[in-house]
């Protein structure tokens, strides 16, 4: 098959499943295209099967800000008729979905509906919850959702909360977020790395995300401060995003600077994911959680919400602990039960890892094969 792939370039989880199905379906022999403001995060080196076609927006006094959206449709357009491509595959209801409903109008209009793609649309969570939830793009999503030849959610919870505030025509397909179980699997040889970060022999905590209130940052933060007044710990915080800045204060102004490394974006986070004995991710609702799945194929276990898509692949007490969003005590005081019995954390260690293998990228790519080969067959 010929596939366009059209998603956020930015740190965050859509954008990784984005690239990473593009770099594995390009490992199976289709040719993948994608199609993007900038190179995604995860792109990494170019192989035989991949392209990249870079959207440039128009610039031009009048406009306040430029069209990325209506670049967006023209140059899958313009990809989809000179590559002939078969499927588009829009990650993230906005922009991608609607520019690529609208470059199918454009290649239709242009050329004969036969010769048309078809388009998939992939939704990730904040697309339904955040932005499709504010009544100035509620239209928008809606359109996006029931124009688009087949839609997926990444779980049975955004499956739900779609259905409940859309009410859409389109039925909606789960294919659950996957991970590459081959890269990420735990490095056994961490000391050099511990080195590198000035570690000691401490516990090492880990948050990785795009520090947006959605993940309640301060809880991080609360819950860590419980945790580092009854073991020597250290915690790791990846990423970058608008709470950084208070996240910094507040850890100055309550005295656990000297314990928390804000590491910014990093790429590749193995590394800092094999020299770690939890991941705290407290957020409000994540629409599946791909964060705690990379911990957990790296032997992490993992402290989450009972919200959203976390229950779908963690199980309380056997992978991590599911406690209530805000209840920060209980939070620190489960991470405590397995920062201090070792032969616990273990065991919930390689249960994590056992779970992880079920969400092995192979098989979720096959079923996104198979859901293409689906939109195909129909008229
Ligand atoms: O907020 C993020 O974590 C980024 C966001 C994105 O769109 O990049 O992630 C969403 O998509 C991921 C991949 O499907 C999911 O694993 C995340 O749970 C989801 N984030 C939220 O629902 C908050």
């Amino acid at each position: 098959m010929k596939i366009g792939i059209s998603c956020h370039h930015t740190y965050g989880g859509s954008g990784a499943i984005a690239t990473e199905l593009g770099k594995a379906l390009a490992r199976n022999g289709h040719i993948v295209h994608f199609i993007n403001r900038a190179a995604p995060f995860r792109l990494g080196s170019f192989s035989r099967n991949i392209f990249y076609h870079e959207v440039e927006a128009m610039h031009y006094p009048l406009f306040e800000c430029p069209f990325h959206s209506l670049a967006l449709a023209s140059k899958i357009a313009e990809v989809a008729m000179y590559e002939k491509l078969d499927i588009v595959h829009a990650h993230y209801a906005i922009p991608h979905a609607l520019s690529a409903i609208l470059a199918r109008q454009m290649v239709e209009d242009k050329c004969s509906k036969a010769q048309c793609f078809r388009i998939a649309t992939t939704l990730h969570g904040t697309d339904i919850t955040v932005v499709g939830a504010d009544s100035s793009m509620h239209g928008a999503v809606r359109l996006a959702i029931n124009k688009s030849d087949g839609v997926t959610a990444v779980s049975g919870y955004l499956k739900r909360e779609t259905e409940a505030l859309f009410e859409p025509r389109r039925a909606i397909e789960v294919i659950a977020n996957f991970v590459d179980t081959n890269e990420f699997s735990r490095m056994t040889d961490v000391e050099p790395i511990r080195e590198q970060l000035g570690l000691g022999g401490e516990k090492i905590c880990i948050h990785i995300s795009n520090f947006r209130p959605v993940k309640r940052i301060s809880d991080v933060l609360k819950t860590f401060s419980r945790i580092v007044e009854k073991v020597s710990a250290t915690l790791l915080l990846v990423g970058d995003g608008p709470d950084r800045g208070d996240a910094e204060t507040w850890s100055r102004v309550h005295g656990i600077a000297e314990h928390v490394r804000f590491l910014g974006k990093i790429d590749d986070i193995v590394p800092l994911l094999s020299v770690s004995d939890l991941m705290l991710m407290p957020s409000n609702a994540e629409s599946f959680g791909l964060a705690a799945l990379e911990a957990m194929a790296c032997g992490v276990p993992v402290i989450v919400t009972d919200a959203g898509g976390f229950p779908e692949f963690i199980v309380h007490d056997k992978h991590g602990y599911l406690v209530a969003p805000g209840n920060v005590d209980l939070m620190a005081e489960k991470s405590l039960d397995l920062l201090l019995d070792e032969e616990l954390r273990m065991r919930f260690s390689r249960a994590c890892v056992e779970q992880a293998r079920k969400y092995h990228i192979s098989m979720l790519v096959e079923q996104y094969e198979q859901f293409y080969s689906r939109l195909l067959d129909t008229e």
